[in-house]
């Protein structure tokens, strides 16, 4: 039997090349020896205000991101959260085994409740017990994410654990996958945050929608360091050292071979060459985007094929979960 992976992004801002290289680039790799299973956090989305109308349009989006990425159909399970009822279902199973103090703790919520404040509702505090569902409802073995979800998985592990050894085993205990180099792409306009879908300012990030002509202007704008040298240094040299990071990531050079390849050139030499790396490396992802948003009733048909099998799945495991716990269940 393959191992399980299962992993999700949700629909709400601009996919960037950090959500690229950091999460699906790895995930189309992993469908070679896994059986996989790719959702689309629609319920994630919502803890945070959406406009219904761009809210439907993100999701098809994202499906087609998908798709243009490489995630095969015929491989992997991709689906719609909440068009799998068994999500909530657990959820609310796990909260009721999950301390407010473990939620009180987690990074992206104090971040986020300290962004918003005036937005805070229960769903952005129970958004990790949500996500501990998502993981645990398909028998998951690996996780891959961006560092950034560490601590989501870790609290997944505790709920998984908690409920074994008090109802008996019912869930496996997954684990995280975070590739080292693409584990925090960080903003182009501050190279010490990382880059981010909900970034107000546009020159945060580079879209995966954005045009060559916005993509030559932002990499031209992005914040370099003091000095010449391009040279990797994580903390003298954040904003050249995240800059060499996307280009190795896309051309597959190595550090040492682009660090050599431009060691008497510019910082402007080197962000013009970074440009096109990146417009090369969109440009048949957006071709392809664009085909598949032209095909509505493929892109439905498998999402009506992921569900049918998500729900499957999910099934057999709500249903022991039930039934550990004493409750009915059919
Ligand atoms: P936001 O910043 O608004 O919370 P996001 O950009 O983090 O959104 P998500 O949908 O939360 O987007 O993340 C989707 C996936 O992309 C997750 O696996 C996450 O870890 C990964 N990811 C997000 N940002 C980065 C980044 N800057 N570098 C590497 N991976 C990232
Ligand atoms: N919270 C995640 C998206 C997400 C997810 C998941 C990731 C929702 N459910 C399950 C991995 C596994 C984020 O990236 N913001």
């Amino acid at each position: 039997m393959k191992k399980i992976v299962f992993s999700a992004v949700q629909p709400s801002g601009a996919l960037h090349i950090g959500n690229y290289l950091g999460a699906i680039k790895n995930w189309v790799e992993l469908q070679k020896n896994y059986r996989c299973i790719f959702c689309i956090a629609d319920y994630h989305a919502i803890t945070l205000k959406q406009n219904p109308r761009i809210l439907k349009k993100k999701i098809f989006e994202l499906v087609c991101i998908y798709l243009s990425a490489g995630i095969n159909p015929k491989k992997s399970i991709i689906f719609v959260q909440s068009q799998v009822p068994y999500h909530t279902e657990l959820a609310w199973i796990l909260n009721c085994i999950t301390k407010i103090s473990e939620l009180k703790r987690m990074t992206q919520f104090k971040q986020k409740s300290k962004e918003h404040p005036e937005k805070v509702n229960v769903g952005l505090f129970d958004y990790p017990v949500l996500m501990a569902s998502d993981i645990l409802l398909y028998q998951t073995d690996l996780v891959p994410v961006g560092k950034d979800q560490k601590q989501h998985i870790e609290l997944t592990r505790s709920l998984a654990r908690r409920f074994n050894k008090e109802f008996g085993k019912t869930f496996k205990i997954p684990k995280a996958l975070i590739k080292k180099q693409s584990e925090k792409i960080m903003g182009l306009d501050n190279p010490l945050k990382k880059m981010s879908k909900s970034a107000e300012d546009p020159y945060n990030y580079i879209a995966l929608t954005d045009t060559p002509k916005l993509i030559r202007e932002k990499i031209k704008k992005a914040i370099t360091d003091s000095g010449k040298e391009i040279k990797y240094d994580k903390e003298k040299k954040p904003g050249i050292s995240n800059l060499l990071t996307i280009y190795s990531l896309l051309s597959k050079k190595s550090i040492p071979q682009l660090e050599n390849q431009y060691k008497n050139k510019t910082y402007a030499e080197f962000k013009k060459d970074l440009a096109e790396v990146i417009i090369k490396s969109l440009t048949p992802f957006q071709e392809k985007l664009k085909y598949y948003q032209s095909k509505p009733e493929y892109v439905k048909n498998i999402l009506e094929q992921g569900r049918k099998k998500a729900e499957k799945i999910s099934q057999a495991t709500i249903k022991e979960a039930k039934k550990k716990l004493g409750l009915l269940c059919s």
